[in-house]
C-alpha cells in the first residue's frame, strides 16, 4: 500500500525475480509522527488491515543526514516537497561531513500474521550538485558507498543491487517463500 508509485515500481522490480508479485493499494498511509520508522510503518499496516483483510505489505522510508541529526528522516516526503533538494543543499553548505543513509522498513500483515518488519539500510553521501534524472525523491543528491554516480545517475538494476529498498523486500521475500515460518492464506 502506498501513494508512491515509483516506490510500488521498485518494490515490484525487487520482488519478481523471487517470483513474489504485488499490486498496489493506492491509499493513504496512516502516518504517525515518530523518530522510528519501525512505528511508522507497523502503526501504518496496522490501519490499513482494519479495512483491507488481505495480506498487506506497507513502506516507510527515509534519509537520513548525520550533520543534520538524522533530518529529515521521518519527514523526508514533507521536507522533499517543500524545501526540496536544493534545500537540502543548502543546509548542508558550512558542513564538512555529507555522510547519509537511506532506511527501508517493510512492514508485512494479514488478518492472521502478526506484523513483521523487514529492514534495509544503504550507506552513502549527499552529493554537492543536483545529478541525474533517473530514480525519483532524493536520489539525485545520494551517492551510495563504493560509487561516484548519484542513485539518479544510475539505472534502476543498479539502485536495485544495493538500496535500502531492495535490502528490505529481499529480506521480506526470503522469509516470505520459507513456508516453515508462516502460512499466509491466499
Ligand atoms: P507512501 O507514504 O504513500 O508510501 P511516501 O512517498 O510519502 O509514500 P514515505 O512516507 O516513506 O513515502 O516517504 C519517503 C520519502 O523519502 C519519499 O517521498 C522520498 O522523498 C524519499 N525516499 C524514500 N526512498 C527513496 C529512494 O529510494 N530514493 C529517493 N528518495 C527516497
Amino acid at each position: 500500500m502506498t501513494e508512491n508509485p515509483d516506490k510500488f515500481r521498485e518494490a515490484r522490480s525487487i520482488l519478481a525475480p523471487f517470483g513474489v508479485r504485488i499490486q498496489r493499494l493506492n491509499r493513504a498511509k496512516i502516518e504517525v509522527q515518530d523518530p522510528r520508522p519501525e512505528n511508522i510503518a507497523r502503526f501504518a499496516l496496522v490501519s490499513a488491515l482494519e479495512s483491507h483483510r488481505r495480506p498487506t505489505l506497507v513502506e516507510d522510508s527515509g534519509l537520513f543526514i548525520e550533520a543534520l541529526d538524522g533530518f529529515p528522516g521521518p519527514y523526508s516526503s514533507f521536507t522533499y516537497d517543500t524545501i526540496g533538494l536544493q534545500g537540502i543543499l543548502d543546509l548542508l553548505r558550512h558542513y564538512r561531513t555529507r555522510r547519509a543513509y537511506f532506511q527501508s522498513t517493510v512492514a508485512f500483515g494479514s488478518p492472521t500474521i502478526t506484523p513483521r518488519l523487514f529492514t534495509g539500510k544503504v550507506r552513502g553521501r549527499i552529493s554537492k550538485r543536483i545529478l541525474g534524472k533517473n530514480g525519483f525523491g532524493y536520489d539525485p543528491i545520494f551517492i551510495a558507498e563504493g560509487s561516484t554516480k548519484t542513485f539518479g545517475q544510475t539505472s534502476q538494476s543498479s539502485k536495485n543491487m544495493k538500496s535500502h529498498r531492495a535490502r528490505a523486500f529481499q529480506r521480506f521475500a526470503r522469509w516470505f517463500l520459507t513456508p516453515s515460518t508462516h502460512t499466509v492464506a491466499k
